[in-house]
């Protein structure tokens, strides 16, 4: 089908499709709808494309999936043309290629710019979202598509006098567009997850001092990063097509050949020898140690103490080390973080660490922070205390499906959907990995390509079959539901307080968010839905 069919209505207020959202999501959802001939209207928080890499500016920042993969698959064109430089690209370099997608396919024009949604309501009536903007400016669309993110609700610390610091003070996920020079400044850094471990390092080099608040120690693997090779990039660049399909079929996004043994059948020196090797890999490959190292609490007990004893062997005091070396939880329960320097950056003379579960924040002042034990003035505050992540985009949106109900009243006791794709109750409303949805636990480029070319195939069947509605059945959400819960529970995921599980938001109802049964089962899983006649949808007129 092509413009000029049912769906293809456009008057400047109403759309076939509208995309919240300018990220990795949104700019390809909106390269395959438009190019299927759908009317497409992105609407776009930021002033430029770019989501999580148009916000996330803070000093350090970069993916911790490797760039090669961490990057579209959908042009071969793209692939070739595009040149990453590093095995960890930083922002600014990952900005840049998702600024030259939106010019290399021009997307611009259908995207607009500084204009957050405030709402989106199904009218049953006419079968159309209306959404509004925060400007007033209404439109409508027969399809709503949320490529919001997953981590873009930021959440500063609920402390007394969060706002009465007087000098400047920073989120790391609203960082500001110029640069921000810590020379000669008291630096007080609020956090210590992968924002905090990517950022202190650079905000150590140039601040006069530092002291970093720690609520909860991290583990973290060094990204041992580096310039590619030309010779390697073009050996990727070669065999892009495999590569990509191994990631495709993959747990987690990214590609890894080989089955791991489990650690319970290894002895301590095999044990050892991987951990050994795993480090040498760096970053999120340590997971792949053993196929039973995130189920069973005894493997888990080994690779913790061996990230433990690394600690110990990169930070010169030992108290230190200790205060840094997480024990409440096992390793990669909690998102494993990737480092350049971290620990050592607690060598310097100029950074000091503050145990803040022992003798927590009281109040934040006009000149600094107050903790139950002492008072710190700083120049400089950086909050990177992270996001309500999963649902706080969603939820900041007053999304009204046909009950007259919102969103966020429905996912009051946890999010509820199917696949992550869909909520009953709200027909025509696609999630770009939503909760439910494997997201943040696999390569986001990778689950995002999955649901956007899902997303797409199901808008071209509606159209192809002169459908205009398409609404998850409360049974199949219930069943999903189930399904999500019962993965985590095989694992040890729970047993951290983790933003997986909502814990790091005062009141946030504790579910685990994301679908761990791995980006090859669920891709397995849709396609099979889609192919039985959407099974656990009811399609209509
Ligand atoms: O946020 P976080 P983030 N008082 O929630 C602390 C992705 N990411 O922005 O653990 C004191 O991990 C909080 O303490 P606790 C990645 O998926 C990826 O760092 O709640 N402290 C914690 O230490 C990551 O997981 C990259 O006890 C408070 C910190 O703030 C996700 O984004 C880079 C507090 C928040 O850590 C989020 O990371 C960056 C309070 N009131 C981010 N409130 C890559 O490498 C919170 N904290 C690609």
């Amino acid at each position: 089908m092509t413009p000029g069919s049912r769906d293809a209505r456009s008057d400047g207020a109403s759309f076939d499709v509208v995309i919240v959202g300018a990220g990795f999501a949104g700019l390809y959802q909106l390269h395959r709808l438009r190019d299927l001939g759908f009317s497409v209207r992105v609407f776009e928080a930021g002033g430029g494309v770019g989501g999580t890499w148009y916000w996330n500016r803070y000093p350090g920042a970069r993916c911790d999936i490797e760039s090669v993969d961490y990057s579209y698959s959908f042009s071969p064109e793209l692939e070739q043309e595009w040149t990453w430089t590093e095995r960890y690209a930083a922002q600014p370099e990952i900005l840049s290629y998702l600024e030259h997608v939106a010019d290399r396919f021009d997307l611009r024009r259908d995207i607009q710019f500084d204009t957050r949604i405030a709402s989106a309501h199904f009218d049953e009536a006419t079968g159309r979202w209306a959404l509004e903007t925060e400007a007033g400016e209404s439109v409508s669309a027969t399809y709503c598509v949320m490529a919001t993110g997953c981590l873009s609700s930021t959440k500063v610390p609920e402390v007394p006098g969060v706002d009465a610091f007087a000098g400047p003070t920073f989120h790391t996920g609203r960082w500001p567009h110029e640069p921000v020079d810590f020379t000669g400044q008291r630096v007080g850094v609020i956090g210590t997850g992968s924002s905090a471990i990517q950022s202190i390092p650079h905000i150590a080099r140039q601040a006069e001092s530092v002291v970093i608040f720690q609520r909860t120690p991290n583990f973290s693997v060094p990204a041992w990063n580096h310039p590619l090779d030309p010779e390697y990039v073009a050996e990727v660049k070669a065999s892009y097509p495999e590569r990509r399909e191994l990631c495709r079929q993959s747990q987690a996004g990214f590609p890894i050949t080989g089955e791991p043994g489990t650690a319970r059948e290894a002895s301590e020196e095999e044990r050892a020898e991987q951990f050994g090797e795993k480090w040498q890999e760096g970053g999120l490959r340590f997971l792949g140690a053993f196929a039973d190292l995130l189920i069973d609490p005894e493997a888990n007990d080994a690779a913790s103490e061996f990230l433990r004893s690394k600690i110990r062997e990169r930070v010169e005091d030992p108290e230190v080390a200790a205060l840094l070396s997480p024990s409440a939880y096992p390793c990669g329960t909690k998102r494993l973080c990737v480092d350049i320097g971290y620990y050592e950056t607690f060598n310097r003379d100029n950074v000091t660490l503050v145990d803040i579960r022992s003798a927590p924040i009281e109040e934040i002042t006009k000149t600094g922070v107050v903790t139950a034990a002492a008072t710190y003035e700083f120049d400089t505050l950086v909050f990177a205390t992270g996001f309500d992540a999963m649902t706080g985009a969603l939820s900041s949106i007053d999304i009204v499906g046909t009950g007259g109900r919102s969103l966020k009243e429905k996912w009051q006791e946890g999010p509820r959907s199917y696949l992550g794709l869909a909520v009953a109750e709200f027909p025509n409303l696609f999630l770009i990995t939503g909760p439910g949805s494997p997201s943040v636990l696999s390569n986001m480029v990778v689950s995002i390509e999955q649901h956007v070319d899902w997303i797409t195939d199901c808008l071209v069947h509606l159209r192809t079959a002169d459908l205009g509605r398409i609404e998850a059945t409360e049974e199949a959400e219930e069943e999903w539901v189930t399904l999500v819960a019962a993965v985590a529970d095989f694992t040890l995921f729970p047993r951290a307080n983790s933003w997986y599980i909502g814990a790091n938001v005062e009141g946030k109802p504790r579910v685990f968010m994301p679908y761990i049964g791995g980006v090859n089962t669920y891709r397995a899983q849709c396609d099979e839905i889609a192919a039985n006649d959407y099974a656990g949808f009811s399609l209509g007129a």
